[in-house]
């Protein structure tokens, strides 16, 4: 039997261009290595043809491509002899906070706003045992209440404004050019504080100013129609939407996002809620990919821009898929048109609920 090494996470992986040094303390949870999945029945059910992968990050230990940043700035915090570290959070980040403090010894606080965190995220700080505070306030205020408390207590924000976390998100665009053997064409994600798809550029442009790659994508970012201050153009104080991970009006990464969607060429867009569930409901139907709503803004929004010629015919293009389904399993039910029923424990009840629901 052919023996492979354990894959021990990303920091081990690209520790070469990751600031870590030799004998620094790498906190992992094998973190990274998610798979890009091509999908196969949604293509064919457009009107133009194209190639489309998703990177499937709700396969990371918590759920989320979260754990790619926190791996970094829980290894960087435990290096620099933090004891605590604090986010504000609409749910991932707090569940990665959580898990990633845990695995180190240490406390993790988290701010989250009260009653718009999905389940499974709350359960994850709870259960990984950071110190869990509600605000009756949204996400924004929540950071800027951390920025303002990391000033005056012994805690390390973990948020993405810590410049280790986009060191770790960045590996995610290594890991699709050493998959596809180039960069693709368009590159989807959704869009919250705008960390995330800034990591990726700056991946995508390192591998590519290493010579490792020669081609770069145009790099697109969807934002919930609600919650949607890069299509605005300016903050937004109540931002609202069915898909709570973005429920973001003040993004950390401003200056950022708008510096690389005019270096790739990219733009920024909204989906209504509407689209985001029906994308989230046909990739689950359609192909067995269940991820969260806010991660389903990426194809809801490729898939119209595939549709409306801004992504030509022909392209490829990688939507990332940031959360797992599993983490919001209310928003899942309460949309579901899949057949619940109940019936008596007979053969013959059994029998007539099979035949009465066959398809074709
Ligand atoms: C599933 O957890 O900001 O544009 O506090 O959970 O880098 O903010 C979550 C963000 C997309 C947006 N998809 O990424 C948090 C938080 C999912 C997310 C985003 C988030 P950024």
């Amino acid at each position: 039997m052919p023996f492979r090494p354990r894959y021990t996470g990303l920091i081990e992986k690209y520790r070469d261009r990751l600031p870590i040094s030799d004998d620094t303390r790498i906190i992992s949870l094998g973190e990274g290595n998610t798979p890009l999945i091509r999908l196969n029945n949604i293509p064919k059910m457009m009107s133009k043809k194209v190639e489309i992968y998703v990177k499937y990050e709700g396969l990371n230990p918590t759920g989320s491509f979260k754990d790619r940043g926190m791996c970094m700035a829980v290894t960087k915090a435990v290096e620099e002899g933090s004891k605590a570290i604090i986010c504000a959070s609409t749910g991932n980040t707090s569940a990665a906070a959580a898990a990633y403090a845990a695995r180190a010894g240490i406390t993790a606080f988290v701010l989250i706003p009260e009653g718009k965190i999905a389940l499974g995220k709350l359960s994850q700080a709870m259960m990984h045992g950071a110190v869990v505070i509600q605000i009756k306030g949204n996400f924004d205020v929540g950071m800027q209440l951390v920025k303002d408390v990391a000033k005056e207590a012994p805690v390390t924000i973990v948020n993405s404004i810590n410049p280790y976390r986009l060191q770790g998100q960045k590996t995610a665009a290594f890991e699709i050019v050493e998959e596809l053997g180039s960069a693709p064409d368009f590159h989807c994600l959704p869009v919250g504080n705008a960390g995330n798809i800034s990591a990726h550029w700056m991946g995508y442009k390192e591998y590519h100013d290493h010579g490792i790659v020669n081609n770069l994508p145009r790099m697109v970012g969807y934002q919930a129609a609600g919650s949607a201050p890069f299509i605005r153009g300016h903050m937004v104080d109540d931002p609202e939407t069915v898909a709570t991970a973005i429920r973001i009006g003040h993004p950390q990464s401003w200056d950022l996002a708008w510096k690389l969607q005019k270096e790739s060429n990219g733009w920024f867009d909204e989906c209504s809620d509407e689209d985001i569930l029906a994308a989230q409901k046909l990739l689950a139907e359609k192909e067995g990919i269940f991820c969260e709503p806010a991660s389903a803004a990426a194809l809801a929004g490729a898939m119209r821009d595939v549709n409306n010629g801004k992504i030509p015919e022909g392209s490829k293009i990688v939507c990332t898929l940031t959360g797992h389904g599993l983490k919001d399993p209310d928003t899942a039910i309460k949309q579901s048109t899949s057949p619940l029923m109940t019936v008596d424990a007979t053969m013959l009840a059994v029998k007539k609920a099979i035949l009465d629901n066959m398809v074709g």
